[in-house]
């Protein structure tokens, strides 16, 4: 799938061992640095959970053969410590269950995204007395640099140093040798083809050397998006030069730090949000407000009504948005592995706060989609009305989201806001749905629009672009 039908998508991160067990058991698991028995089949069985949410795509845990041991963090239940590249994981299932799961996900129209390892290799034990005979295909220190710890201060460092530690270290790939290149580049032509994989998420991006990825990515021959694991948002534009889209760290960390606490302000957001789209087109970006690998969310805050607008503005801002397995559960689990907790203890409640709202919003925001195919090279345009709001517009007029984003939280007082036509682009007397809550609003004689803002996002659409969405009962 291309980069610009990726934009168009919303993806959903599953880790695989912790989504669903193929015979649907729901009892706790015993060890959380252990596998606890999710596969490619429990998947399969729960796609309909995923796509009630609206997703159109799922993002799955690194596929290979890892490590078979139990170290000092456990097992490799993540995924990340690769021993074989041309073996599977059996511990997420076979061959013909990877291809199932590709398929399910084609027949409704839905995409796969894996999660793909180039940097390292991993170990149980030091740094010192790997053992590389058991790697495959890279089966001699020669594939390796030599062991050192990275020193974030220096950029070489970062690409050549090992990541992991003395427990349990990950030895980096010669990625700069032209024979890895091609034995990867080879490899991932036919990962991708065997599969029917759709989307890569490059683990480690910054870890690799820049040059590694446009051949890379022409072999895959698929969108890649990379985890660059930084908050500087100066770093994105050149990588852009090279891979399809990154992950977009820098505004991870501001709306963690608007929508944490009812004291925060919009400032850092806003401005943000303005210095991006000032350097690089953020539409293939991908959105998150959480992962495996961050503390989540409701571990900072409870209010569940901060969650929701984090969450919708996620979801509306430019770029691909991404919702991690737990999160329409309100997990808590703050550093990993924690916030790597099983799904099953939910039941997978559709019932709750989080399921019902994320459905809402991706709905609306496919709806926009496919409404007009200029919606998504719209740069959303950010304002803040208040300290405590934050509003964004995305799309040209006609068939523009307005959502409006406030940090007072669920006990918080509701205030009045006034959005003028030269801002939202709505127009005089226009009728609105906010779809959120189904209301309908009507824009006043000059375009203006005005509300009572309260705890909750609020999403305002034209209600004439609602016809045949059954969003809100629009037949
Ligand atoms: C295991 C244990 C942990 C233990 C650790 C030493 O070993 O579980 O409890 O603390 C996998 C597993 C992990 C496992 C690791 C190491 O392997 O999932 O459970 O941890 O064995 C990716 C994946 C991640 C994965 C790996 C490794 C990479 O998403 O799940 O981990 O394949 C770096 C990498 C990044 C990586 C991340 C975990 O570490 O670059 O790819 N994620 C700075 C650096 C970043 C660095 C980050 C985290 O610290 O710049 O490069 O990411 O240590 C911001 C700055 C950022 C800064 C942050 C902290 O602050 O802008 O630059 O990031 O303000």
């Amino acid at each position: 799938l291309s980069t610009s039908d990726w934009t168009k998508q919303s993806i959903y991160q599953v880790l695989t061992d912790r989504f669903a067990r193929p015979d649907g058991s729901t009892s706790a698991c015993s060890d959380i640095r252990s596998y606890c028995g999710g596969t490619w089949q429990g998947i399969i069985k729960k796609l309909d959970y995923i796509q009630g949410m609206g997703f159109t795509a799922i993002w799955i845990s690194p596929i290979v053969k890892n490590i078979e041991a139990y170290t000092a963090y456990g097992n490799p239940y993540h995924g990340y410590w690769a021993q074989d590249i041309y073996s599977l994981n059996s511990h997420f299932g076979t061959a013909n269950d990877l291809k199932q799961l590709s398929s399910e996900l084609h027949k409704r129209g839905m995409y796969l995204m894996v999660d793909v390892v180039v940097n390292h290799f991993a170990s149980n034990s030091s740094p010192q007395t790997v053992n590389y005979g058991q790697f495959n295909p890279f089966n001699s220190a020669n594939y390796f640099h030599s062991y050192c710890p990275i020193d974030y201060s220096n950029a070489n460092s970062v690409i050549t140093c090992w990541l992991g530690d003395t427990k349990v270290p990950l030895p980096d790939v010669k990625t700069e040798d032209a024979g890895v290149r091609s034995t990867y580049n080879a490899w991932i032509k036919n990962l991708v083809s065997t599969y029917g994989i759709d989307g890569l998420r490059m683990d480690t991006t910054q870890n690799v050397e820049k040059s590694f990825w446009p051949g890379f990515s022409s072999a895959a021959g698929v969108y890649l998006v990379g985890e660059v694991a930084n908050g500087d948002p100066s770093v994105y534009p050149d990588y852009l030069r090279y891979i399809s889209g990154t992950l977009n760290y820098p505004t991870f960390y501001w709306i963690t730090r608007a929508f944490q606490s009812t004291s925060a302000t919009m400032t850092e957001l806003l401005n943000g949000i303005n210095t991006m789209k000032g350097q690089m087109t953020t539409n293939t970006l991908g959105s998150f407000l959480e992962n495996h690998d961050q503390p989540r969310f409701p571990s900072l805050t409870s209010d569940i009504a901060l969650a929701k607008n984090a969450i919708a503005f996620t979801i509306l801002m430019d770029g691909i948005p991404i919702i991690y397995q737990g999160q329409e559960q309100h997990f808590s689990g703050a550093g990993d592995p924690n916030n790597r907790e099983p799904l099953w203890t939910s039941n997978y409640n559709t019932n709750n706060d989080l399921y019902p709202w994320i459905a809402k919003v991706n709905q609306i925001r496919n709806q926009a989609v496919y409404k007009d195919n200029q919606y998504l090279t719209y740069q959303a345009w950010p304002m803040s009305p208040n300290s405590k709001t934050i509003v964004l517009r995305k799309g040209f007029g006609g068939s523009q989201i307005v959502s409006v984003h406030t940090n007072i939280g669920a006990n918080g007082a509701s205030y009045g806001v006034t959005l003028t036509s030269d801002y939202t682009g709505f127009t005089a007397n226009q009728a609105l749905t906010e779809v959120l809550t189904c209301t309908a609003v009507k824009t006043d004689g000059s375009g203006t629009l005005s509300f009572t803002q309260g705890p909750q996002t609020k999403v305002f659409y034209p209600t004439a672009q609602l016809t045949g969405s059954g969003i809100c009962s629009s037949g």
